[in-house]
């Protein structure tokens, strides 16, 4: 579905408008009288505004402006219909009650917008959302409106994609772009997985871009008592997991890189080399805007990556990109996200409905 809201100087001309942007099977939404000027709105003009809407939803009750051309006769919806016999058939004590649902829409199409999700599954929420508004004659308030955008979210999300966190790997892998959280998540990874569950576990890293970066791993090493290796080669790789194959778990750091960069992904390929032993994990950050988000996922997907972390969901308080993410890629499943700087303690099992609540946010409750 496609909303415009179109000004023109008179109705006729504001319908022209919706007939050539949005077709014949456009559908008015709303219509009033504004006035607009410039120079401080000294010379002020009367404008009609029209907030209309092309589907091409059938089972739609309301009348499309096609169908609306055969009933010249019946009464006008709004007075300034009546100048142009625009031909409604509803009766304008209906009126009020006819635009709060879609008035809670555009409400709500708001929100997600700034939110950041997608523009293509703003689309298809609010297109389901108006089809049962329409579906139940208009009579769904705001507040139940919010509650069937939520259900229908959490329904399309599916949350049975997001697995408990149980690391279903011995070999865990972190791959992603620079500095978003890659080794700080393995060490809460392992700090659970030794100081909870009592595991035995060990650390490869093949980051030897940077030497502070084994350094990091290694001071996270020491204060579990845990060994820490480093693969210099890929020979070096194959043999460390060999040598650690009786382990429980063993995480595997690896070098942040421009994911832009393909040579990035062709030596991480060479590395895995096919070893469906190793579980990759994607990190992503919740800061990331949904675009970036998409091409790294596009970047990456020659790896046989299917999970996800997310990763400082405490730095924003917009959550739409993550979910267009996650609602745009069903093959990929949340394994965990990740909310501070403290570890092991900022490490949380994903919840589809908190995201959900989250970035509805107070409108849940209107
Ligand atoms: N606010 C916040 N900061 C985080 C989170 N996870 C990691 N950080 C911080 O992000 C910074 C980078 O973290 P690293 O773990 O070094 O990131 P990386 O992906 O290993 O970085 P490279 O190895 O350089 O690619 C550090 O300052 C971390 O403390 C999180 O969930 N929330
Ligand atoms: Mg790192």
């Amino acid at each position: 579905m496609k909303m415009k809201k179109i000004i023109a100087p008179t109705m006729t001309q504001a319908i022209e408008k919706v007939k050539q942007e949005l077709g014949n099977d456009a559908v008015i939404f709303h219509t009033k009288k504004v006035k607009s000027g410039r120079f401080f709105n000294l010379f002020k003009k009367e404008n009609v505004e029209v907030l209309a809407a092309s589907d091409p939803e059938q089972d739609f009750p309301l009348k499309t402006l096609s169908k609306t051309a055969e009933n010249k006769d019946e009464k006008p919806l709004f007075l300034a219909d009546k100048e142009i016999g625009l031909p409604f058939r509803r009766t304008a004590d209906k009126v009020d009650r006819l635009f709060s649902g879609p008035e809670n829409v555009e409400r709500f199409r708001k929100l997600l917008k700034d939110q950041g999700l997608n523009e293509k599954h703003i689309d298809e929420q609010l297109q389901l959302l108006v089809k049962k508004w329409y579906q139940s004659d208009e009579k769904l308030t705001g507040a139940e409106l919010s509650r069937l955008l939520r259900a229908q979210l959490i329904q399309k999300l599916d949350p049975r994609r997001f697995q408990s966190p149980i690391l279903p790997n011995k070999y865990v892998m972190l791959i992603g772009p620079t500095g978003v959280g890659k080794t700080t998540t393995i060490a809460k990874l392992a700090g659970r997985a030794v100081l909870d569950e009592g595991k035995k576990v060990a650390f490869i890293t093949s980051d030897t871009f940077r030497i502070a970066a084994i350094d990091q791993l290694k001071m996270y090493a020491d204060i579990l008592n845990i060994p820490i290796d480093v693969a210099y080669t890929e020979k070096d790789f194959q043999e460390l997991i060999e040598k650690y194959a009786d382990f429980d778990h063993v995480f595997i750091d690896t070098a942040g890189r421009n994911f832009q960069n393909e040579q990035y992904i062709r030596e991480l390929a060479r590395l895995i080399n096919d070893d469906r032993r190793i579980g990759l994990y994607l990190v992503i950050s919740a800061t990331s805007k949904y675009e970036d988000i998409s091409t790294m996922i596009d970047q990456f997907n020659r790896l046989p990556a299917e999970r996800l972390i997310v990763s400082k969901i405490d730095e924003t308080q917009t959550y739409g990109a993550i979910i267009s993410t996650l609602l745009n890629h069903p093959q990929l499943t949340l394994a965990y996200i990740t909310n501070g700087q403290n570890v092991p303690d900022d490490l949380q099992a994903p919840d589809v409905r908190e995201l959900i609540n989250h970035m509805l946010g107070d409108i849940n409750e209107q």
